[in-house]
């Protein structure tokens, strides 16, 4: 059996005392041993963030791409070698924002690839910006009279898109977060996580009280059936003085982008020959030509 303790690399994170990616990052370990997972069947795919240096402080297998930009290269990884848990994991403003072109995508692509975001609400490496998930009217340096935009909504943005897993937990919430993560490392196809995590430092409204006062969890919920999709997009759109945690979508049985791709019908690029028989020949010549 793997144990927590496999996951531990001797480096201490720069993340602000209390911060909610503790919570995350424990969660993450706790569901990868509840797996049964190795470090070496593991990788993390992160973007820039505070969050996103939880690839660093994590016994596995892990890349550090750019802001926005880990889900093309978890694809790509997955693409090559379907072994790997590929999971990528980043901030709300990595992922929602700067990011939101490729979530659409992933999901629509049903990419099997495992995606938690590190919801904080605000830009914490950048030092508290307003980010795609702050409440209208919040207040930092980037919307000193409050910000004017509607907030994304991930989990209905998500269902529009297809997605077949969509879920939230909390990160003072370690159990249901690890068993969140767990249900989604075990989705075939795109999960979403959508973690919500106070930022200590710099959002001084959400904080742990402020969640606690809010999330309740549908699996708590009499008849909650998750593969209602219309009812998931009723539990979506909750948010304010009730706000629903756990798996709030889940569809089985969809084909992966991976299970469609014509030059995967020979298995992952990683066991295929660097070049087809087919243009072996020409190769040669070109190498002959060029090296
Ligand atoms: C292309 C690009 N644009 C902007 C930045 C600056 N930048 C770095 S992290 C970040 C936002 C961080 O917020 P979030 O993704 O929510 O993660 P958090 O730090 O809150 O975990 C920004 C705007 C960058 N590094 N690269
Ligand atoms: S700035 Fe916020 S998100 Fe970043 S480490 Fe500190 S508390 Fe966490």
């Amino acid at each position: 059996m793997s144990d927590v303790k496999d996951f531990f690399v001797p480096v201490r994170p720069t993340w602000c005392v209390g911060c909610g990616d503790y919570g995350i990052w424990n969660a993450v370990k706790m569901a990868l041993a509840g797996l049964d997972l190795k470090p070496y069947q593991v990788m993390f795919v992160s973007g820039i963030g505070c969050g996103s240096k939880l690839p660093d402080y994590t016994r596995a297998n892990g890349y550090l791409s750019i802001h926005g930009r880990p889900l093309p290269v978890a694809t790509g990884i997955r693409l090559a070698n379907h072994s790997l848990r590929v999971i990528a994991v980043h901030g709300d403003g990595d992922g929602y924002g700067i990011g939101g072109n490729h979530f659409l995508h992933a999901m629509r692509r049903n990419i099997d690839i495992v995606d938690i975001i590190q919801d904080n609400q605000i830009y914490g490496l950048t030092k508290g910006q307003y980010s795609p998930t702050s409440d209208r009217g919040f207040v930092t340096t980037t919307s000193p009279e409050g910000a004017i935009e509607a907030a994304v909504n991930p989990l209905a943005l998500a269902l529009a898109a297809g997605a077949t897993f969509v879920s939230r937990s909390f990160a003072g919430d370690l159990k249901h977060l690890a068993d969140t993560i767990m249900k989604a490392i075990n989705h075939r196809g795109y999960p979403l996580v959508d973690a919500l995590q106070p930022c200590v430092t710099f959002n001084r409204v959400n904080t742990y009280d402020w969640y606690r006062q809010r999330v309740y969890k549908v699996e708590d919920e009499t008849g909650y059936d998750p593969t209602d999709r219309m009812k998931a997009f009723a539990k979506a759109l909750e948010w304010g003085e009730r706000i629903p945690t756990g798996v709030i979508y889940q569809v089985e049985g969809k084909p992966t982008y991976e299970d469609q791709v014509p030059a995967l019908r020979a298995g992952p690029l990683v066991k295929q020959p660097i070049v087809s028989p087919r243009f072996a020949e020409e190769f040669e010549a070109l190498k002959d030509a060029f090296v």
